[in-house]
Order: structure tokens, then C-alpha cells, then sequence
């Protein structure tokens, strides 16, 4: 199964596709039908370019640190020795191999405890027999656990963290590649207070060409979220930057992505791990950040450690059927973490909780920690987030003539993009807006503006201008500030239109679920 003449197996061969990160970029034109069967399947089963990556060497080079500054650092000379956790489940053969020598190559032997590579439950032929033997080069240094049913996850994580042995965890995903020099500046942090819990900076290699793209230390984002409860990035907020007088110092965040973080192994026994009841995937990045800060310690980004992650557009594998487990994981984390504050989640979805499990054994750890509230978090940790009770109306905005809704995604792929009306679902999710003070119609980050062609989705400016809108609860009249027109609709009910303000049109009567008298 492992052809040793394979040419992802060559090192130090400058020459090779893909080497110091460099784009590999694949004309599928030029592919005869069979390579083309294999393009199609490997993206298909992967959510990412696997004929591009099984053309580059698992011993690829990658560009050197372009921070200057980070090569002259010193760190302290006694480090903890760390394990390094990889769970997997179902991996491309030569993005999981690069994973682990990117770890094995570019980590000083006397700071790697060990890899873990933790299994979960894949049933793909690579992921068998030929990882053993593959591993076995290694004279035990990289240990292969296999879970015996699909646990997801968070839970293979808490198997990889019950059998490792080093002083410090190091959780990466299974499509990494770290940068020489990536574990000392995280290990020094450690060293220092252990209750600081350290990420690299996540540089993208792309899906397509597993180029890998370098971002200076000037750039490093730090972690939010918002009351969906994704996560999200934002650049690092201004009470935090005028106190920095390097761009390569350690920079607070109040959540991390999830994925790639270090963390001293008895302080996260300490903290309670994450919640078992988690199924699969998602929530466990912002229950392990609101527990680092509310119960006493610290998140932070280290802008010298480097390690590149390929960042997909899906999720390639199959999920639970039947059950929304982000959701549920979600609910979860807002019953023990977020006190009052879980009702801002609660309306985005509707109020429909479904069984969650028992929490009871969460909050209790809570207590015993006696952790700070989430008030405190909010104000001291992200006081840049906007908090929904501010607002004078929420829920969906429906128009009283054709029950269609105000519908959109936000973010960033979808700003710029013009709103279309939907019928009403009642579901909360992207129905459901609010109106701030400051006549703002927004959900999180994202407004409703207009500048004169359509109504779209546009990052929050503050500013009022095209983004400040009037809205009368008992007439059902929303007028654009500015532009003094209102939003109506078409005829059919197919398209938002702003037109000149008639009072007695009922396309142009909308209202919101909640109203909130002054
Ligand atoms: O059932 C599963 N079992 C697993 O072992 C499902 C997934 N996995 C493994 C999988 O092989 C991968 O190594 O879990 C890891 C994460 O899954 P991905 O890579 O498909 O998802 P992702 O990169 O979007 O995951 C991000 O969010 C997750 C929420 O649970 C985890 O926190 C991931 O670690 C996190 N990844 C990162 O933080 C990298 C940066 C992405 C951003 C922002
Ligand atoms: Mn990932």
C-alpha cells in the first residue's frame, strides 16, 4: 500500500511540486479520463484538492518566518516537553503525514513528548493497517489510537488528552503543516503562568493549491463570536493595540477557532476539560474559551508561532443524521456559560432547545471553580461586542402584505449581495434581525444598507448614513434616513424595492416580531 518510490516520500528536492508553500496548480483539462475520475473523488471525499496535495512532498518546506524580530527572540531555555494531539477522522494519506512530520521536523526533539494521532473511527483503507506501519519508523514516538465507534471530535480529543504524557497538550487538526520555530514561543508562554492558554497564529493553506500563505505578525486577527455563537475573526481592538509595543508580542483574545492551541495538560484537567456530552464537532472552542477567562485565566495569540491549516469551504464527512449537533452543543455551552445572556442565542434559534442532555455535572463544575459571570466577561474581556438587549425591535421583519420575511446569511461571503424577501419560517436563523438605537437593522456585525441600488447586507459602520433606518411599529412604515424612501416590495413579491413613501400601500407595511416601547 505504501510505494516507497512514491515521490511524496522525497525530501530536499527542491524541484518537487509545492515546495517552500508554493502553489501547485492543476490543469484538469490535461487530465486523461482516469486522473480526472481521481480529481473528482478526491474532492469529493476531502472538501479539498487531494490529487494537488498527493503531488507534493509530506516533507515539504515551507517559507521561513518573515517576522525578523521572531529570530532573535529568546525564550526560556528549560521548556516543558509537549504531546501533540492530531484526531482525525478520515483523512487524505499524505495531508495527515505531512501533519505529522511538519510536527516531527520542525519540533526540537527534547520539547515533543510524543505524537498521539487520534482515530476516529475512520473507515477508509489508509487509515488501517498502513498507518501502523508507517508510524512504526518512528520507534514509538508517534502513538496511533483508534476509538471503537465514532465519537466525534471533542470526545477522541479527551481520549488523546487521558493517554498523553506530556506536561503540556498541543491539540492540532489533521491538515496542518507548523513552521520552523512554532512550538518555543507557545511553550514559553506556558512556562511562564500556566494558566495561559496559547494558539499560533493560523496561517491558510488553500484548498485548491495547498499554497501556503504567510501572514506578518502586524496582521494577526484575535478571536470573537457572535450570538449565533460562531465564531469569528477581528483585528486586534484598540485598547489592546495601544498598549503593544511589538507587533510579534502575545496579544489577548477573547475566543480561539478551536483547532490548534497548546495548553499546560494539569491546568485543562483543572478547567474540567470540555463537556463530554459534546457530540462531533463544534461549541467545545467557545466553552474552553469562556472557562479560560471567566475561571481565572489567559487566551492568547502568539504571533511568532506559526501553523498553517486548510481552511474548506464544507464538511466533507458524514454527521449524525437526524440531530443538529452544533446546535446542540450550542445549548449546552449557553446553559452552563452564558447566565441571562443565553437568551440571545435562544431567540436566534427560535426558542426551540430539543433535548440537550443533562448539564447538571457542567454546572457544578462551574461552581466548584467559582467562576466569574458573563457579564464580567462581556465587559472586560469583549467589550466590542454588540449586545441584542440594546436594541428597540427584534425578531423577523415581515411584510404584512405577502408574509414573505426579510432573509439573508451574513458574513463575509455573502455581504454585497442583494436581500431577497423569503416566506416567513419562523425559525429565527437569517430572519432574524434587530433594531439598534441608532436605527441600525443588523444581526451581529452585518447591517441592512442602501446606497441607492439594492437593499443588502454590509459590515456595521456606526455611521448611521445609508445604514439608518426609521421604523414606525403601530404604521409598519421603514423609512431609509437618508434617501427618505421606503422598502416595498414588487408587485409579485419577488424583489425588495425603495419607493417613494405611500401610507396607504401594504407592500410597504412591515413589522417586527418584538417591539420594545421607550
Ligand atoms: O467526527 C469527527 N471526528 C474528528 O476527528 C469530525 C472531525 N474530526 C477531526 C477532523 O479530522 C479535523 O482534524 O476534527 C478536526 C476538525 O474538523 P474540520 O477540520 O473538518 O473542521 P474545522 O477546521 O472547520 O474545525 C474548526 O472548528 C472545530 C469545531 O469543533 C474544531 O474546533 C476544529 O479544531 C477547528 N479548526 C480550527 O480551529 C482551525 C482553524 C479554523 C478556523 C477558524
Ligand atoms: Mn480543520
Amino acid at each position: 500500500m505504501v510505494d516507497p518510490n512514491d515521490p511524496i516520500y522525497k525530501k530536499g528536492d527542491a524541484s518537487q511540486a509545492g515546495e517552500l508553500g508554493k502553489a501547485v496548480i492543476v490543469d484538469k483539462t490535461k487530465l486523461t479520463p482516469e486522473q480526472k475520475a481521481i480529481y473528482d473523488k478526491g474532492m469529493l471525499n476531502n472538501a479539498f484538492n487531494q490529487y494537488a496535495s498527493d503531488m507534493i512532498s509530506v516533507h515539504r518546506t515551507l517559507p521561513t518566518n518573515i517576522d525578523a524580530e521572531c529570530k532573535t527572540e529568546k525564550y526560556n531555555e528549560n521548556l516543558p516537553r509537549t504531546s501533540v494531539i492530531v484526531c482525525f477522522h478520515n483523512e487524505a494519506w499524505s495531508v495527515l503525514l505531512r501533519t505529522v512530520h511538519s510536527v516531527l521536523e520542525r519540533t526540537p526533539e527534547h520539547l515533543l513528548e510524543e505524537i498521539v494521532l487520534v482515530d476516529d473511527f475512520s473507515d477508509m483503507d489508509h487509515t488501517k493497517r498502513p498507518l501502523e506501519e508507517y508510524m512504526s519508523q518512528f520507534g514509538g514516538k508517534v502513538k496511533i489510537l483508534r476509538m471503537e465507534k465514532r465519537e466525534g471530535l471533542i470526545r477522541a480529543r479527551l481520549r488523546g488528552a487521558a493517554i498523553a504524557t506530556g506536561e503540556v497538550l498541543t491539540y492540532l487538526d489533521s491538515h496542518c503543516e507548523c513552521m520552523e520555530g512554532w512550538i518555543e514561543p507557545l511553550l514559553d508562554r506556558i512556562k511562564r503562568d500556566p494558566t495561559t492558554v496559547v494558539c499560533p497564529v493560523i496561517d491558510v493553506i488553500d484548498d485548491n493549491t495547498f499554497e501556503y500563505h504567510h501572514s506578518k505578525a502586524y496582521f494577526t486577527s484575535v478571536g470573537g463570536f457572535d450570538w449565533g455563537l460562531q465564531f469569528n475573526w477581528h483585528s486586534i481592538p484598540e485598547r489592546d493595540r495601544k498598549n503593544r509595543t511589538r507587533a510579534i508580542d502575545p496579544v489577548r483574545s477573547p475566543t480561539m477557532a478551536g483547532g490548534l492551541f497548546s495548553i499546560d495538560k494539569k491546568y485543562f484537567e483543572k478547567l474540567g476539560t470540555y463537556d463530554p456530552g459534546f457530540d462531533i464537532w463544534g461549541g467545545e472552542n467557545l466553552e474552553l474559551s469562556f472557562k479560560i477567562w471567566m475561571c481565572g485565566g489567559t487566551l492568547e495569540i502568539v504571533p511568532c508561532s506559526h501553523v498553517g491549516h486548510v481552511f474548506r469551504k464544507r464538511s466533507p464527512y458524514k454527521w449524525r443524521t437526524g440531530v443538529n449537533v452544533l446546535k446542540r452543543n450550542s445549548i449546552r455551552l449557553a446553559e452552563v456559560w452564558l447566565d441571562d445572556y443565553k437568551t440571545y442565542y435562544y431567540e436566534r434559534i427560535n426558542n426551540q432547545l430539543g433535548d440537550f442532555g443533562d448539564v447538571s455535572a457542567r454546572k457544578k463544575l462551574r461552581s466548584d471553580l467559582g467562576c466569574k459571570s458573563f457579564k464580567w466577561y462581556l465587559d472586560n474581556i469583549y467589550p466590542e461586542l454588540f449586545v441584542p438587549g440594546e436594541s428597540v425591535a427584534k425578531g423577523e421583519l415581515r411584510n404584512a402584505q405577502t408574509s414573505q420575511c426579510l432573509d439573508s446569511a451574513v458574513g463575509d461571503e455573502v455581504e454585497n449581495k442583494a436581500i431577497t424577501p423569503y416566506p416567513c419560517h419562523e425559525q429565527g436563523g437569517n430572519q432574524y434581525w434587530m433594531l439598534s438605537k441608532d436605527g441600525e437593522i443588523r444581526r451581529d456585525e452585518s447591517c441592512v444598507d442602501y446606497a441607492g441600488s439594492d437593499v443588502m447586507v454590509f459590515p456595521c459602520h456606526g455611521m448611521k448614513g445609508n445604514q439608518e433606518w426609521r421604523y414606525n411599529h403601530d404604521t409598519g412604515r421603514l423609512q431609509h434616513a437618508v434617501s427618505q424612501k421606503c422598502l416595498g416590495m414588487t408587485r409579485d413579491g419577488a424583489k425588495l424595492e425603495m419607493v417613494q413613501c405611500q401610507y396607504d400601500d401594504p407592500y410597504q407595511h412591515w413589522k417586527f416580531k418584538e417591539f420594545n416601547e421607550a
